[in-house]
C-alpha cells in the first residue's frame, strides 16, 4: 500500500508537468466565466447541455493545476473540446485490474466485488496504473454492477465469466419486487464517495484528474436480465418488444440505480464521467430511441449541473454515435470497429472524441502498435479535442511494459495539426 509514501514520492516529475495548466479558447473562457462560479470555472465544459458548473468547494475541478487542482488539466481541456498545447493525453479503459502483478496480489484471497467495497483497496487499484503507466488519468476501480449489490440484490462476479445475478429479473413480479432505492441506497453509497476521496488524496498533487463511471441501463439491465454474460442479449431483447412497459420500468430503476452512483463519484472528487453502454450494438437505432436513450439520458442528466465533461462509450455502436451523444453526452467514446476520422466525420462539429487503439495491437510488434497510435493521433486531430484511450478494454494477458511503452511513445509524439489530419499538409 502507498499510505506511507507521498504522493510526490509516487508521482515525482509528473506533478511538474512542462505544458503547465493549458490554454483555452477565449470563446471557451469567457463562456465559462459567464455561467461558472469563480471557485468552480475551470470545470465548466466547452460543449454539451447543462446549466453551470456547481461543484462543492474543494473539489479537484474547482482548481486550476496552478492552484493544485486539475480543473484545466489537459486531458479535462480536450474533453471539452478546447485547444491545448500539451503532449497527447491517454488512458485505458480497464487499465486497473488484472493486467498487473500488483493487482493480482492485492487481489489475493478476496472477491471482486468486496474489493470495490473496501475504500483503501479501491483507491489502491485505482492508483497503480496511473503510477506505472504515467496514463494521464484514472479510472475508478469498481463495476458497473456494484451498484446492484449496493441495492440489496446478490450478485458475483465470478472468475472467467464476469457479473452473475443469482434472481435473473424476468417478470413483471421481478420488476415489482426489484429494491427500493432510498436512504438506504444513499447510504451503501459510503465506501464509493470514500474511495473515491482517497483516491483523489493521491492522484490530485500530481494534477491527474479521475474519471468516474457507471454502466448504462441497457447494458446492466441486459445483465439483470439474462443472469449473467450473454452474446446476443436475446432474453432483454424481447423484454423490450414483448413488454415494453415493463422493460421501461426496469431501465428507469436501472438508471436511477447507476445515476445516482455516478454522481456520488463526481460529488466525491471524479472530474470527468464516462456511461458505458457495452453492449448497446445489439440493437437497431429505431430501438435505441425508443427504449434506450431515454433512460441513457436520465443517467446523464444526474451529473450535467456538476458541469463536468461526459463520456459516452459502446461497443459495435456506429450506427448510434450521434443518438448517444443526444443522450446528454459532451464527448463519444469510440471503439476500434470504426475508423475514429469516420467517427469525427459522422458527428456533429464540435463533438470530443476518444479512443480507439485497436488492443490487438498489444501483441503486435512495436512497429505496428506504434504505427497504429500515430495513426489514431491524426484522425483524432481533426475533432475539437481528442483523448488517446484504447478501443475496448486492456485484455487480463496484456504485458504490462507494453502498455508503459505505449504511453511514452504517446507522449513523445507532436499531436498533428487539423489540417495534416485532413490530409491537407
Ligand atoms: O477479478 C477480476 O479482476 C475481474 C475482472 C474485472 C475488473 C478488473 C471485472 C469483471 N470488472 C473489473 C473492473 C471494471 N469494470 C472497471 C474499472 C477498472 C478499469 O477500467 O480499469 C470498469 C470501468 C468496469 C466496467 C465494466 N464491467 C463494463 C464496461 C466496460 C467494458 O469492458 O465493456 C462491463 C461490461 C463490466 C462487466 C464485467 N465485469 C467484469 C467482467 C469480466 C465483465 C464483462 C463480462 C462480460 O463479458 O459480459
Amino acid at each position: 500500500m502507498t499510505q506511507n509514501r507521498t504522493s510526490e514520492d509516487v508521482f515525482h516529475d509528473s506533478a511538474s508537468d512542462p505544458s503547465g495548466p493549458a490554454a483555452t479558447t477565449a470563446a471557451a473562457s469567457a463562456a465559462a466565466s459567464a455561467t461558472a462560479p469563480a471557485t468552480a470555472s475551470a470545470a465548466a465544459p466547452g460543449t454539451g447541455p447543462g446549466p453551470a458548473a456547481a461543484l462543492p468547494d474543494g473539489h479537484p475541478s474547482a482548481r486550476p493545476l496552478a492552484e493544485g487542482g486539475v480543473g484545466d488539466a489537459p486531458l479535462l481541456q480536450r474533453l471539452r473540446g478546447r485547444p491545448v498545447q500539451a503532449p497527447p493525453s491517454v488512458w485505458f479503459m480497464r487499465q486497473a485490474g488484472r493486467s498487473l502483478p500488483e493487482y493480482r496480489e492485492l487481489r489475493e484471497g478476496i472477491t471482486m466485488l468486496d474489493s470495490c467495497l473496501q475504500p483503501e483497496l479501491a483507491a489502491e487499484i485505482t492508483v497503480q496504473p496511473v503510477r506505472r503507466h504515467r496514463v494521464d488519468a484514472g479510472i475508478f476501480f469498481s463495476d458497473i454492477v456494484v451498484p446492484v449489490r449496493l441495492a440489496g440484490m446478490s450478485v458475483e462476479i465470478q472468475p472467467g465469466v464476469g457479473p452473475v445475478i443469482e434472481h435473473p429479473i424476468r417478470s413483471e413480479a421481478d420488476v415489482d419486487a426489484l429494491p427500493e432505492l432510498g436512504d438506504d441506497y444513499e447510504a451503501a453509497l459510503a465506501p464509493i464517495s470514500e474511495a473515491v476521496q482517497r483516491t483523489v488524496a493521491e492522484l490530485t498533487p500530481a494534477g491527474v484528474p479521475l474519471i468516474g463511471f457507471a454502466g448504462a441501463p441497457f447494458t446492466v439491465a441486459s445483465y439483470l436480465v439474462e443472469g449473467g454474460p450473454s452474446k446476443d442479449h436475446l432474453r432483454t431483447r424481447t423484454l423490450m418488444r414483448d413488454r415494453p412497459e415493463v422493460w421501461a420500468r426496469l431501465a428507469a430503476w436501472v438508471a436511477e440505480l447507476s445515476g445516482r452512483f455516478l454522481r456520488a463519484q463526481v460529488l466525491a472528487g471524479a472530474s470527468a464521467t464516462q456511461l458505458f453502454d457495452s453492449w448497446v450494438g445489439s440493437l437497431s437505432a429505431e430501438q435505441y430511441l425508443a427504449h434506450v436513450q431515454p433512460h441513457s439520458a436520465a443517467v446523464l442528466s444526474r451529473v450535467a449541473d456538476l458541469g463536468v465533461p461526459r463520456i459516452h462509450f459502446g461497443v459495435g455502436a456506429a450506427h448510434l454515435l450521434t443518438p448517444m451523444l443526444e443522450a446528454g453526452a459532451t464527448a463519444m467514446g469510440v471503439d476500434h470497429r470504426l475508423s475514429l476520422r469516420d467517427a469525427v466525420s459522422a458527428l456533429p462539429a464540435g463533438t470530443p472524441v476518444q479512443g480507439n487503439i485497436d488492443p490487438a495491437v498489444l501483441f503486435a510488434s512495436e512497429a505496428a502498435r506504434q504505427a497504429e497510435a500515430r495513426s489514431v493521433l491524426t484522425a483524432g486531430a481533426a475533432a475539437s479535442g481528442h483523448v488517446v484511450n484504447l478501443g475496448h478494454g486492456v485484455p487480463p494477458q496484456t504485458d504490462p511494459q507494453v502498455l508503459t511503452d505505449l504511453v511514452s511513445y504517446l507522449h513523445e509524439q507532436p499531436v498533428p495539426s487539423q489540417a495534416a489530419s485532413e490530409g491537407r499538409a
